[in-house]
């Protein structure tokens, strides 16, 4: 029995929690993630602007992909974020009550206190799979909250164990800043058995990473940061659709952030007819992008 399955929020920093998630909500999720890869692989600008390409990625950062070859994945996706804007039926998704209650218990609140902060779709697809680096993520500059307040749920849309490139933990290692990342003991490491339909749930402080995928079976992960209203930022980037919102106003707050966006479209179109010169100026400087990620 693999110890790391029965984990402990409070004591180890990290824990599994079984069959959240139904065989329908996964099927639904399976379509909206094929629809954002598309959109990534087919050059959309909205999912281009948001995302990682894997092949950049390799060739960038060779020894986190040794042996593969990054030119010839250049329209692959790695992490794609903005999901909400990318597909509605996420926000549908990412509403179900399950992903706010456990988070809620784990920060000891209310769910009613629990707000969005961000998601992306973290892929390590079968054979070219990169290693993700040993982090923790209060640590990262792009969306932090100033205390421990918040978390991150990761939601496998296909089991994942240290086979396929799983998610790899240290564990007790949040109540232990001492403990370096580049110097970790092989035994301290542990690799959790994480079935789809289930959720991993990571302390902001818990030193995490992952090995390579070289099996034959694809890794899709979706990763939600959730927190708790009110809380300030160290760090904030440009906010993604529904980002800060609880879940009750989650659907109201991207319907009202579409209508704008649509909005801005007509807009843009008609002044980019008007003054074509525009569309210069955009080509050369480009939009300002993000990738939230740290990875
Ligand atoms: O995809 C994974 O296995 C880990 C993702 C991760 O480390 C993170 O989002 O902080």
């Amino acid at each position: 029995m693999n110890p790391a399955n029965t984990a402990c929020y409070s004591t180890h920093g990290f824990q599994v929690f079984r069959r959240v998630l139904s065989p329908s909500w996964l099927h639904c999720t399976r379509d909206a993630v094929a629809s954002i890869i598309r959109q990534y692989r087919t050059n959309a600008p909205l999912a281009q602007r948001n995302g990682v390409s894997l092949g950049e990625f390799s060739l960038a950062k060779p020894e986190r992909n040794p042996g593969i070859d990054g030119s010839k994945l250049i329209h692959e996706p790695y992490i794609i974020g903005d999901m909400l804007t990318l597909d509605r039926r996420f926000v549908s998704l990412l509403s179900e009550y399950p992903l706010w209650s456990i988070t809620a218990n784990l920060l000891e609140t209310q769910a009613g206190n629990i707000i969005f902060h961000y998601a992306n779709l973290t892929r390590k697809p079968a054979g070219i799979g990169p290693a993700i680096s040993w982090h923790r993520d209060n640590e990262n500059t792009y969306f932090c909250p100033e205390g421990d307040d918040f978390l991150r749920l990761l939601i496998p849309l296909q089991d994942m164990s240290q086979e396929n490139g799983g998610t790899a933990v240290v564990p007790g290692s949040h109540l232990d800043h001492s403990m370096n990342k580049h110097t970790l003991d092989k035994d301290a490491i542990a690799h959790p058995d994480v079935e789809a339909g289930d959720v991993l749930a990571i302390h902001p402080r818990l030193l995490h990473g992952g090995n390579p995928n070289r099996s034959d079976r694809e890794r899709d992960v979706i990763i939600v940061q959730f927190g708790i209203a009110g809380a300030r930022f160290r760090f904030q980037e440009d906010l993604e659709m529904g980002a800060l919102h609880t879940r009750a106003h989650l659907h109201r707050a991207v319907s009202q952030a579409s209508r704008q966006l649509s909005r801005f479209a007509v807009h843009m179109s008609v002044h980019l007819a008007a003054h074509p010169q525009t569309v210069g100026n955009m080509l050369e400087h480009g939009c300002p992008g993000k990738t939230h990620t740290s990875l």
